[in-house]
Parts: C-alpha cells; structure tokens; sequence
C-alpha cells in the first residue's frame, strides 16, 4: 500500500471531527495534565515558528494521553491590537472582519496540521465574551485597590494624533506619519504591580522547571536594589535655607567622596526652584531637551551628559560642606527617588559628568593597584578600604555601609531602603481596537467605574488614520447611571492584560456567570507545560505571574504560580537567518503540507533540532523526514512479509523494549530529536532482520505523538480503533 498522505489525512481530520475524540472531559478521574502553547496573534497565516511551537506541544499533549493521563490541550487567538486598526485606516476593513478572518485561516491550517487540541474551548480575546471578564477583573482590581490614575509623559504624534510606543518612534518621529513625537503628560491608568514586587521575585526560586536565563531576566526587570536614602539640606544661591532633597544610593560607603548633587530634570523640586531664578528660560529649555530625550539614550553608558548647574547647593550629611546642585540628563525621575549624590571617583557616570563640567573628584576608596594621589583615567568602582573618609577611615567598603547608614539613621538624615526597577503598569493605550476600560467621568473629571458590564466596542466606528475612533463616538462616550450623565474612558487597555489569564479561561470558557469557576481552574492549574518563545520572557510571563497572584487574593484560585514547566524553542531559520517577511526567506507551512502532508512537516520539525536550539530550514532534511515516514508506512504494511529468522526473536524483543524505554525517557525530556532517532534504528533493524505483529504495533505507538496521521491509519489498518 502507498502511502498518501494527502488522503490519509483529510480522513482522520474528518473522523476526529465527527467522533469529538480531542474533547476533554472535566470530571474524569485519570491524573491532569495541562499543556499549553502561547496562543498566537491572528495576522493572517502561521509561519514556521507557530508550526514548531505547536508541534512540540501537539506531541506533548499525545504522549501524555497514551501515559493515561486527562490531558487539557487548548487554543484561542489574541485578537485585539494595532495590525487590526493599521489594516482598518489602509484598506478601510472592519477591524473585527479582518481579525476573525484571520482566525478562521489560522484555525484551518492548525487543524490539518493534526493538533489534537479541544475546540470547544477556542476564545478570541477580541470577542465580548471574553473582553467582558477583562472588564470585570479590572473593576476587582479597582476595588482592590490595585488601580490609580497619574500623569505621565508620553510619545505624543501630533499629526496622528495618538500615543506611541517607545518602539515606534524612530529617531524622535513617528514611525508611519514621519512627525517630530512631542512629550506629551497625559492622565493614564496604571495597575499596581509594583506592591507584588517582592512575591514576583521570591517566587522565581519555586520555578524548578523554568529555563534560567528567563528567570534571571525577570530578576534583572524587577531589579530589587538594596542601598540607603540619604537626606540633603539644600540652600539657594541667597543662603537661604530651601527644604532638602533626598538621594538614593547603593553606595553609601562613598559619601565622602561626594562633590555634588544631581536632580532628574523632571524632579519636583525643580519646578519649585524655576519660580526663584534668574535664568528659568535657560532651566527651561534645559527640561523640555531632557524630557525629550528617551529613557535609554538617558541611561546608556556611552550617552552625552548633559548637565544644569543652579547656583544653589547642597549640604553634605556629614561635613556640613556645601556642594553644588545640578540637574543632569542621566539622572532619570523613576528609578530611586530621581536624585543622585554624585561620587566622581568611584561612579563613572559622576566621574564624566564631573570632567566635563569640572567638578571635584575626591577618591575615598583605596584601589590596590595605583596610588592614591594619581590623578585618575576613569572611575574606580571597585571594592577597596576607605581612605580620606574622616573617622570612617581604614573600614572595608563593604563594613562601611553598614557604619554609615547607621550613623546617617542615628543622625536622622537617612535610612536604608530597598528600591526596585520594576514600574507600575501602564494600561491605557488610545487605541479602538482593544478592551474598553471600564471607567466614566463626571463634569469634575472624577473617575466612577462603570456599572453596566461588558462595556461594548461601538460598530459605527470611523478608521482614517486621526486619532482614536472611540473619541469620536458620541453614542460610546455617554453613560448614565444613577441618574447622572458620565463621559466614558476612551482608552483601551494593554493587550497584556488580555493575555495574562487566558489560560484561566481555558479551564471554563464558556461561562457567561463569571470569568470561569475556581473549581475548575483549580482543578487543572498550575499548566504544567508551557511553550513558547523567548521574547515573552519578561512582559507576558510577568504579568501573567502578577494576575495569578492578585486573582489568588481574591479568592478565585488557590495557585501561586501559574506555569509549572517552561519551555522556550528556538527559532526556525533559513540560510542562517531567522525566517521573516522582512527577509524574504520563509517557507510557507501551507506549501509543504501540500506537497508532503502534514506529518512530514512535524516530523522534520521536531527531528531537525534539539527543541531550545534554533532549527536551520532543509529541503534534503524535509525531503529525508517525507522518505523516512515511507520507509515506516511501507514496513507496517507489509511486515508480513518482513519474516524473523527463530533466532532473532530474543533481539527483537530486546530492541521492542529498548527503544520504548530511550522513547519514553527522550521525550520525558524533550529530547525529541534523539526519541526519533531511536525509532529510525528500531526501523533499519526490522528491514534487515524481520518484524513481527508486536514490533509493529508498538512502532506505531512511539511514532504516533510525532507523525499521528500516518499512525492512526496504520493502526486501523492493523484493526485497533
Ligand atoms: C552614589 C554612588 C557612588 C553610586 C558610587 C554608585 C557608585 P542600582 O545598583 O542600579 O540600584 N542612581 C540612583 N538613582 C538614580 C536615578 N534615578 N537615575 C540614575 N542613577 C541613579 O544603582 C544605584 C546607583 O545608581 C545609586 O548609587 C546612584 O549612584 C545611581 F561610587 O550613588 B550611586
């Protein structure tokens, strides 16, 4: 019998459909286990790398089936976002039509790649069913304390009259109108994440199963810093006395050696000082050049410092001396309590800043390699004993912080603090094409949430590119509750939100009652499996932990942490590069299904390279996947005619059982490459020795997880079901 896969696989697809078989049942009783794959953005078709993620996950999800476990393997579509509105403006689509025909696009190829998934389950993020439950957790959260409303700076188009991501704006313009991007500070909704600061952290040591360098990058984003908040006096350039200013420093060892102090330009006490000089044009000028300036131009290392001197000073802790105030460019208003003391000696950043600018430069901390009274080439900041330091002289550095934050804190000038890099979330995004926040305004501009849920996406909305459509519908903007008449939030909120507890409502997607019933999430939660890629290492994965643990302390599920196991594959590349539009080398599943089926494209994927690493795209390699899957349909087949000599039987049965053994221990491990391997020899060893009814019946069983079509009509051919 040939093999044609074409055939084979439309039968199976339609026999799987009929039979309902991936269904999963809630109540039975076998053992969990949860397998999930990132769920993707609707753009159009899948590319090689949803091909790969899938695959890995579709062969998961059958072998732990065969294992008896009740496995929950699902899928649903992050629909809400800008491509949506970009194809809107462009060829004046429905954002909606546009976004569910993609889905269905999508959908089709995910089912004749064979993944086994349960349907009855698909959500879409941009459907009101689902949007409904954003709005009804964001309105927890408000009760919870858990949402505010700031000012802020942001990227401002001014003739897109819309705000823009950092990653939109190139070279200070905006990324499709070519406009100079003002900053903007608008009023903006932000979710505390910050206040599970320190859970977000600890709890990175109980994630056994996540890769380390994920880990270690979520550590680096909450960047928790332990240091000291040291009080200085500040006095104009009159002698008077101005209040103080309070800086963050993770080196209080150095005090001695400061020799100025410098403020972000957005500090508040700057604009307190602006209304005592002479020179506030200056000072002016000096903010609105700084502010435009973005954050990482700022900080980098190699950036230009660019500094303010005031004319006023500050009083030093310790010695009383005064030294002078500054503003400076790489002082950044949200991290610490944007001021610095500077300490040109040992911070290379002052130590520029002061070249440049000609300040001091007082070395208070002992290199072991040059001589204390050389002048210095670059900062020193290194570890060292404390020199030029009054009575704290002769202390390690390290014994030194602790001397001089308590004698800061004996002083009432200062206290240790803990301070983390990690920001409050920032949720509003003037877009139509994501989750209505569901807030309104009085005629005083006072917030109230919104009583009547969901808030609904209007159908009447105008695209041409200007601004956000929602602002321009009157029928959206009024509410009325209690009698009184309020304007609606305009804004939408993050797409992150929306997928930071899909795989909750995966456990009970069809609930209209409530975001899903905690029985059931409980039931199935933490995911034992994840699979996705590394560029969600820090945002999604962190925002999904923080959901976990704010919908935990609402009562509704008794997890911590959301993902037990993570896994992040590699690439998929061709000619060394990774596939991409941009690049023009991609390989479009869709032709190689056609030409091949879909059994070889899994097959290549998952053989072609150890999951984690990047796979390099191969024709001769898709070519030897397709030859082999023959090879494998030709031998069970016909394994009649493939005798065993009598004295084979023992090695025969041997070779059955080593190779269920490497198998199974293989993709335990994810090693699937190596699994595959081993059934390739199994294969060579039956041509050349023989086969019997048993070996063929288990090869059919190592190779379904991998190659299920070919399998499944091999298995029915052999008369199982
Ligand atoms: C004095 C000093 C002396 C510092 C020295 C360093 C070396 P991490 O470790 O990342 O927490 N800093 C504090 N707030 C800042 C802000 N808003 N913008 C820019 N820089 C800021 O960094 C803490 C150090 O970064 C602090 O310690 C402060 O400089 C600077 F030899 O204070 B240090």
């Amino acid at each position: 019998m040939d093999y044609k896969p074409s055939e084979i696989e439309a039968n199976c697809i339609k026999q799987w459909e009929e039979t309902q078989l991936y269904k999963t049942d809630d109540h039975s009783d076998k053992p969990t286990y949860y397998v999930l794959e990132m769920f993707p953005y609707p753009s159009g078709k899948l590319h090689m790398g949803h091909v790969r993620n899938y695959s890995i996950g579709d062969c998961v999800a059958r072998f732990k089936r065969m294992k008896g476990f009740n496995v929950l393997y699902p899928m649903g579509y992050d629909s809400f976002g800008l491509p949506a509105e970009n194809a809107a403006v462009q060829r004046q689509v429905d954002p909606k039509e546009w976004t569910l025909e993609n889905i269905e696009v999508m959908k089709a190829q995910q089912i004749q790649l064979g993944l086994s998934y349960d349907w009855n389950r698909e959500l879409a993020t941009c459907k009101e069913d689902y949007y409904h439950w954003n709005q009804w957790i964001f309105k927890k959260m408000v009760e919870k304390g858990l949402v505010y409303r700031k000012k802020a700076f942001v990227n401002w188009d001014p003739v897109d009259q819309t705000v823009l991501a950092n990653e939109q704006v190139i070279d200070g313009k905006g990324w499709r109108s070519g406009a100079l991007v003002e900053q903007r500070d608008i009023e903006q909704w932000y979710i505390k994440i910050t206040d599970y600061a320190d859970e977000l952290l600890s709890g990175l040591d109980q994630l056994d199963g996540w890769p380390d360098r994920v880990k270690a990058m979520q550590k680096n984003w909450i960047g928790r810093s332990e240091g000291t908040t040291i009080q200085f006096d500040i006095v104009d350039d009159q002698g008077q006395s101005q209040g103080s200013v309070d800086v963050f420093t993770t080196r209080p060892d150095t005090l001695m050696g400061v020799t100025y102090v410098v403020l972000a330009a957005e500090h508040p006490f700057v604009s307190s000082m602006k209304q005592q000089l002479n020179n506030s044009d200056a000072l002016d000028e000096f903010v609105k050049d700084v502010v435009s300036q973005s954050t990482i131009d700022r900080s980098a290392d190699d950036a230009e410092k660019k500094g303010f001197i005031t004319g006023w000073t500050a009083i030093h802790p310790v010695t009383n001396e005064r030294v002078p105030l500054v503003l400076g460019n790489y002082v950044l208003m949200d991290y610490g309590t944007g001021a610095v003391m500077a300490v040109p000696a040992h911070d290379q950043r002052d130590f520029e800043f002061a070249k440049q600018y000609d300040f001091p430069i007082k070395r208070v901390i002992e290199d072991a390699q040059t001589p204390s009274d050389d002048p210095m080439e670059a900062a020193y900041e290194g570890p060292g004993i404390l020199i030029h330091s009054d009575s704290f002289d002769g202390l390690s550095n390290d014994d030194a912080k602790k001397v001089i934050t308590t004698w800061l804190s004996d002083h009432d000038k200062g206290q240790s603090t803990v301070t983390y890099r990690l920001r409050d979330w920032l949720i509003s995004r003037q877009r139509c094409w994501g989750t209505p926040i569901p807030m309104a305004f009085d005629d005083q501009n006072q917030a109230v949430t919104v009583e009547d849920l969901p808030v609904s996406l209007p159908s009447d909305l105008v695209f041409d590119g200007k601004g956000n459509p929602l602002e321009r519908s009157q029928s959206f903007k009024d509410v009325t509750q209690n009698g009184t008449t309020y304007q609606r939030e305009t804004d939408t909120m993050d797409t992150f939100f929306d997928s930071s507890w899909y795989f909750f409502r995966y456990c009970d997607a069809q609930n209209t009652q409530a975001p899903f019933d905690p029985s059931l999430v409980n039931k199935w939660l933490p995911v034992d499996q994840y699979i996705g890629g590394i560029e969600h290492a820090v945002l999604h994965l962190l925002y999904a932990r923080f959901f976990t643990k704010v919908l935990r302390d609402l009562g509704m599920v008794d997890v911590d942490e959301p993902f037990k196991q993570l896994l992040c594959q590699g690439m998929v590349l061709k000619d060394g590069a990774k596939m991409s539009k941009s690049l023009g080398n991609t390989v479009d599943p869709g032709s190689i299904i056609d030409q091949y089926g879909a059994d070889t494209a899994r097959l290549f994927i998952l053989f072609g390279a150890p999951v984690e690493r990047d796979l390099e795209w191969s024709d001769d390699g898709v070519d030897g996947s397709f030859r082999f899957i023959k090879r494998v349909y030709k031998l069970c087949s016909e394994y009649t005619s493939f005798s065993l000599d009598e004295s084979k039987q023992k090695e025969l049965t041997q070779m059955i059982h080593k190779t269920v053994k490497r198998v199974t221990q293989d993709v335990e491990r994810f090693q699937f490459n190596t699994a595959i391997s081993a059934v390739m020899e199994f294969v060579n060893w039956q041509y050349q020795h023989g086969s019997s009814r048993e070996a063929i019946h288990v090869l059919c069983r190592l190779l379904a997880p991998f190659i299920p079509f070919a399998m499944e009509s091999i298995w029915s051919q052999l008369g199982e079901t």
